[in-house]
């Protein structure tokens, strides 16, 4: 063959969070795509990526607010998310921005923008949406950032105080096959769900979840899955279900800890050598400290669960080779600190932490990467710049920061202050979808004067933005696959041309820093090829310095598609180094050992984040009086056929719904003390909000467990429309789709992390005894541009972006 023939026979490649995908006939209308052929276990979502039903809601013109546009011109407004858009072209559209930056810098400083813009956006390394608006408004000067994820707002604060951070945890789980080998008990908090672990941040080139889970199954591994919900583990076999009371895990491990401690079981060894601080939690575990031992029979009347079960888990853990694994959800909680830090203490009490198949993990199935064979290396980075701007906020406080200028937070232990944000700069990320509690995030979105977002969907957060600009999707442009511990990189290649107008955010950047005056401190006088090359040919020198990794010349790799890495063969096991001599492999806390009291938090002095794992019963939960009004405990977990948002409008994503409406489930006694049966339309509400969704009772789920999961596009009713019975609930919010956010609490996990608590919610479901109002949530209404009559006639047909679809 020949170096042409060669390069015409390479597949061509594209990648997303959820997989690598072959594309066959690229830039024609057969394109398809297929996974990767080095995949075991595909997933679905990612082949949905250029379906018409999903190209119907592509933003594919810049669009403006009529409502803003009123104000600007001194007169009267509407509030964001009732009113119409007008479609402008690209260089008006950028003008306006470009205008609105500078009167927002020059009247008030950079202090207040926000560009947090937290979110997931699209996988390869170059077109990340976060990075590219990271590093524009670095060089126009600053804005206030976010810190911690909606993921791990509690652990990302906490775990560098005990152990390691969540990055380093995450990328160094032991692999499935020593767990095969080594682990006889896997006692999961949360499951292990393959549902979750279609996806890894950057994308996955292998799924590797279920077959390690069958690997275990088949290796004779005992399963225990301690969850309000059964099914959230498949091992293919036997699993023990242990179907506990939400947001009660703490409880849980603090009777597991009682009992090693009074049958002396625990590896006073290891906690001598490796942890400081047994004594003080070994007190407040045996009542020394508050006059209450948390036994097994004190945590039975908190979980649910029997007594005597837990005292024969404590003695099960110590007699096997033993691996507890707890799903991030338990830390998106009220206290959410308290499971991760009780998992902690009872794995260091065990002392099997660095030993092959034992210890602690956090967490196998929340994604792809945990487990892997591969080895760990580094990818390319694009430099974001420095941000002038000190003022940030953890990424979940960001109503209260719209809605209080000026007050002042708590995080780790010292105090800051809210800026008064005027100019929220939005790309890759869905608050609309992310956030809690979304009426008061809607009453937040009013304040500021104006709010940016680069979309290519017209999500329900690019219907709360003042101006839209059109955003390209992976499809259409040109990248890199990169992922941790993945095995391959790959060249994504644009495949498709962009959908109406839409541009890269890299180029709508670089565009307004030319119009701002800092074009080549953005650009660097590259266009997006160059930017691929510089970070790949970096990228490779840095291996090539560091490591035995030789990466072929950016050419070569293009020409080929996808190139493996090379890989040692050795097992992975979480902080093996750190067992084996913890003098000379000190952990990064404190005192370089595992932190069971941490001195530096308890000297924060805070009630709710003392300085060792302690229960806190949560502000709701099945155990508060308000159960007398809302008597369900609702867990909002990831979306089985989609990333969070995205993709919600792909014929894979609806497949799952009842008459248009996302599924709720809940308990089969439940669901018939309530007259509810299959496909019944609820509404599910409490004091903060309420929606329609469609009922699916299961003996799966515990009674008084209901399960809602996140990623149904916010739709809610809007008063004066024509929703029909709608407009008579008197709830905050009324979403007539089944998104759990409008029913979840904007409560912090605690005065320490600030994390976001989506799992600590109560509700009551009832039949919905009205007529269904329409879904509207795939609905948007633009015009098109007023005074360009030739420009709206060349916009592609179809669906007609001039009525509401
Ligand atoms: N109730 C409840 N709420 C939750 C959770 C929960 O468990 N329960 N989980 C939370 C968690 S863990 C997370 S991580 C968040 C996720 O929240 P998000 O990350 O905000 O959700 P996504 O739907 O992934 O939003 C990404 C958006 O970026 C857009 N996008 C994709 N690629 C690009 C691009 O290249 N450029 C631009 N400009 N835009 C792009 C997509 O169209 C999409 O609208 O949700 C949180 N919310
Ligand atoms: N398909 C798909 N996969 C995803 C995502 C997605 O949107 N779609 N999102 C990704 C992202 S951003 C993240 S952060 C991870 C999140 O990963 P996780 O946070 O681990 O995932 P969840 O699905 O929210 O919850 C996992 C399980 O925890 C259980 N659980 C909830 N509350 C409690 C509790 O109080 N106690 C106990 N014992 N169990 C509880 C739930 O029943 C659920 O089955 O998933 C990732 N994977
Ligand atoms: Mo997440």
């Amino acid at each position: 063959m020949s170096d042409t023939e060669r390069a015409a026979a390479a597949p061509v490649y594209t990648a997303s969070h959820w997989g690598l995908y072959a594309v066959q006939n690229p830039n024609s209308a057969d394109m398809q795509l297929t996974p990767y052929a080095g995949d075991a276990d595909p997933t679905a979502i990612g082949l949905y990526l250029n379906h018409p039903d999903v190209e119907a809601l592509r933003v594919r013109k810049p669009a403006v607010r009529k409502g803003w546009l009123a104000v600007r011109k001194g007169e009267p407004g509407t509030p964001r998310g009732s009113d119409e858009y007008l479609e402008i072209e690209w260089d008006e559209a950028l003008n306006l921005v470009a205008e609105e930056l500078q009167r927002v810098r020059s009247a008030h400083g950079n202090e207040a923008i926000y560009g947090g813009s937290y979110g997931w956006a699209s996988a390869g390394r170059f077109h990340h949406a976060q990075s590219q608006i990271h590093r524009f408004l670095n060089g126009f000067g600053g804005y206030v950032r976010h810190v911690d994820s909606y993921s791990l707002g509690a652990a990302r604060a906490l775990m560098p105080y005990l152990v390691a951070s969540m990055d380093e945890l995450v990328a160094s789980h032991t692999d499935w096959d020593t767990l095969a080998e080594h682990t006889q008990l896997f006692l999961s908090f949360g499951g292990v769900p393959a549902k979750n672990a279609q996806i890894a941040v950057g994308g996955t080139a292998e799924h590797r979840v279920r077959p390690g889970l069958a690997k275990m199954r088949q290796a004779g591994v005992r399963f225990i899955n301690i969850s309000p919900v059964r099914d959230d583990i498949d091992t293919g076999g036997e699993v023990e279900w242990w179907p506990i009371r939400p947001n009660t895990d703490t409880a849980l491990l603090l009777a597991l800890a009682h009992t090693l401690c009074v049958r002396n079981l625990h590896d006073t060894a290891f906690l001598n050598t490796h942890c400081v601080g047994f004594e003080v939690f070994e007190q407040y575990v045996l009542g020394q400290t508050d006059g209450q031992p948390k036994t097994p029979a004190w945590a039975a009347a908190i979980t649910g669960l029997p007594a005597a079960d837990i005292e024969q888990l404590a003695l099960d853990l110590a007699a096997n080779r033993s691996m507890i694994n707890m799903a991030w959800a338990l830390q998106r909680a009220h206290h959410g600190e308290q499971p991760f830090w009780a998992l902690i203490s009872v794995a260091a009490m065990l002392g099997q932490i660095g030993l092959p198949g034992g210890g602690f993990a956090v967490c196998y199935g929340a994604a792809n990467l945990m487990g892997s064979p591969h080895r760990r290396l580094f990818g390319p980075t694009f430099d974001q710049g420095r941000n002038a701007v000190k003022a940030f906020i953890p990424v979940a406080r960001i109503a209260d920061m719209l809605l209080k200028p000026g007050e002042s937070f708590t995080y780790q232990g010292a105090t800051h202050t809210y800026p008064d944000i005027r100019l929220v700069y939005w790309a890759g990320g869905n608050p609309f979808h992310h956030h809690q509690d979304l009426a008061r995030l809607t009453q937040a979105w009013q304040k500021p004067d104006t709010i940016i977002v680069h979309e290519q969907y017209w999500t329900p957060s690019a219907k709360m933005a003042d101006i839209v600009l059109p955003a390209s999707t992976t499809l259409e442009r040109d990248d890199i696959f990169y992922a941790t511990r993945e095995p391959v990189i790959a060249a994504m290649k644009q495949v498709q041309a962009p959908v109406g107008e839409a541009r890269d955010d890299y180029s709508i950047f670089a565009d307004l820093a030319a119009r701002l005056g800092f074009g080549d401190t953005f650009t660097e006088g590259l266009d997006a090829t160059a930017w691929l090359t510089r970070l790949y040919d970096t990228w490779r020198d840095q291996l090539a310095a560091r490591t035995d990794v030789t990466l072929p010349p950016f050419d070569t790799f293009w020409q080929q598609g996808i190139h493996t890495l090379p890989q040692t063969g050795e097992r992975v096991v979480l902080l093996d180094a750190f067992r084996q001599d913890p003098v000379a492999n000190p952990l990064r806390t404190a005192s370089g050992r595992i932190e069971i009291f941490s001195k530096t938090i308890a000297d924060f002095g805070l009630a709710d984040c003392p300085g060792y794992a302690c229960w806190r019963e949560p502000h709701e939960w099945l155990g508060s009086p308000l159960v007398n009004q809302y008597p369900l405990h609702l867990i909002s977990d990831q979306p089985k056929n989609k990333l969070h948002s995205q993709l919600d409008h792909s014929p894979h994503s609806r497949g799952d719904r009842i008459n248009e409406r996302e599924p709720i489930y809940l308990n089969a006694e439940d669901a018939q003390a309530r007259g509810i049966e299959h496909g019944t339309l609820v509404r599910t509400f409490n004091a903060r909000g309420s929606c329609l969704a469609a009922a699916v009772p299961s003996p799966d789920i515990r009674p008084g467990v209901v399960r809602l999961s996140t990623g149904a596009w916010f739709d809610p009713a809007r008063i004066h429309a024509d929703d029909g019975d709608a407009a008579n609930v008197d709830t905050p919010v009324f979403d007539k789709h089944g998104n759990p956010n409008a029913l979840t609490a904007d409560v912090p996990a605690s005065s320490f992390s600030q994390g976001c608590t989506a799992q600590t919610c109560l509700v009551e479901v009832e039949r919905w005894q009205h007529a269904a109002p329409p879904v509207t949530a795939y609905t948007f209404t633009v015009a098109p541009p007023a005074v360009a009559p030739a420009a709206a006639a060349t916009t592609p047909s179809g669906p007609s972006h001039t009525t509401t679809r």
